[in-house]
């Protein structure tokens, strides 16, 4: 019989190997642990709650929130306050970022950045859903109120990041900078157990992700890539859930991709809380990630904490392929001499 290593026995076992090792980011895994087990049995019986269904408000992307979206957003929120680790919270569901009272005088050291339910299309579908996470270390006086700055950091400041998973079984993934290690809840001793030791992604995969029904509205070095994957017979699997597709890519290979569209000129997903712990998380398993300017997405400046990016992230291999590409199709910009004699 396996020995069974829980979440916060091996974030203690751990804590060695973490610089910062000073027990407060493992307090605040642990307590993220909580909220992903409080969230898990309510996704799970969404449909016999009253928590289904539109909000019939929008958060500061200008998304339809869902129910589910701002019970999760809460439990992630009161779960932190509690914390006394945490002085800072940005989610995808606020506007502004939320300032977290110490605890007995005592502020914490973290901010936190998540995306409380990611895939809010599959929700009334009973299709997979995460919750996305990152954290950093304060930047500004711990004595003061946290600051706006604590939040615009780059990703590669990121102290850890991680992703749960309600799927058909609930999954947290999270790394603090030395690999990536994946726990599945197990509901008998409602404990999140290690599953997945030191997951590292395959060089190349057959699948690609990416909604092809945007195919007409990308730019054509990337039509150009996506017809490269048909012709290599790559599969598509598109979930609709970020951090699903990407948790399909860590374990099988392959590559996301969510480039811009007329509707989405910087691109629809959000650097903060989505592209950048999931870029983290890829890199610590050896895959790459980068924006279709082919910029790494863990240097790219946080500027405001709704900023959006376009992003191909999994494999090394085929991120190194789509790179190839766009440095090949991608059209010159017209100068103003070629423009006028066009006229
Ligand atoms: P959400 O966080 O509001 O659910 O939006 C992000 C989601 C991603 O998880 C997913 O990859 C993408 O939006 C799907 O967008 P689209 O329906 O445009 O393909
Ligand atoms: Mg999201």
């Amino acid at each position: 019989m396996n020995e069974i290593v829980t979440l916060d026995e091996f974030i203690i076992k751990r804590q060695k190997d973490f610089q910062y090792a000073t027990g407060e980011l493992t307090g605040l895994l642990r307590d993220i642990g909580v909220a992903a087990k409080i969230i898990n049995r309510e996704v799970n019986k969404a449909g016999l709650l009253n928590i289904l269904g539109a909000a019939k408000v929008e958060n500061a992307s200008g998304d339809v929130v869902q129910k589910l979206d701002i019970y999760a957003n809460e439990k992630l929120i009161s779960c932190l306050q509690n914390s006394g680790e945490c002085c800072g919270i940005a989610s995808e569901e606020n506007e502004d970022f939320i300032k977290v009272d110490g605890i007995d005088g005592q502020n914490g050291k973290y901010v936190v950045v998540f995306d409380p339910l990611d895939g809010s299309s599959n929700i009334d579908v009973n299709v997979s859903v995460g919750t996305i996470f990152g954290i950093y270390r304060r930047k500004s006086d711990k004595k003061g109120d946290v600051q706006l700055n604590d939040f615009l950091q780059k990703g590669s400041d990121l102290v850890a990041a991680g992703y749960v998973l309600y799927g058909t079984s609930t999954l947290l993934v999270y790394s603090t900078g030395n690999g990536v290690n994946g726990f599945t809840l197990d509901p008998t001793i409602g404990e999140f157990c290690l599953s997945h030791k030191n997951i590292q992604i395959p060089k190349r995969g057959n699948y690609y992700s990416v909604n092809q029904g945007y195919y007409l509205k990308f730019d054509v070095e990337m039509r150009r890539y996506i017809d490269y994957c048909c012709d290599m017979n790559l599969r598509l699997r598109y979930i609709g859930s970020m951090a699903s597709d990407i948790h399909r890519i860590l374990f099988q290979g392959g590559i996301f991709l969510y480039p811009n569209t007329r509707k989405y000129p910087q691109g629809k997903l959000r650097l903060l809380y989505e592209c950048n712990p999931l870029s983290f998380i890829v890199e610590q398993a050896g895959g790459k990630a980068m924006n279709c300017k082919l910029n790494r997405i863990l240097d790219i400046p946080t500027e405001h904490l709704h900023q959006r990016t376009t992003i191909a992230i999994g494999s090394p291999d085929m991120v190194d392929e789509m790179k190839s590409f766009v440095e090949r199709y991608t059209m010159p910009p017209i100068s103003k001499a070629e423009e006028n004699a066009a006229i």
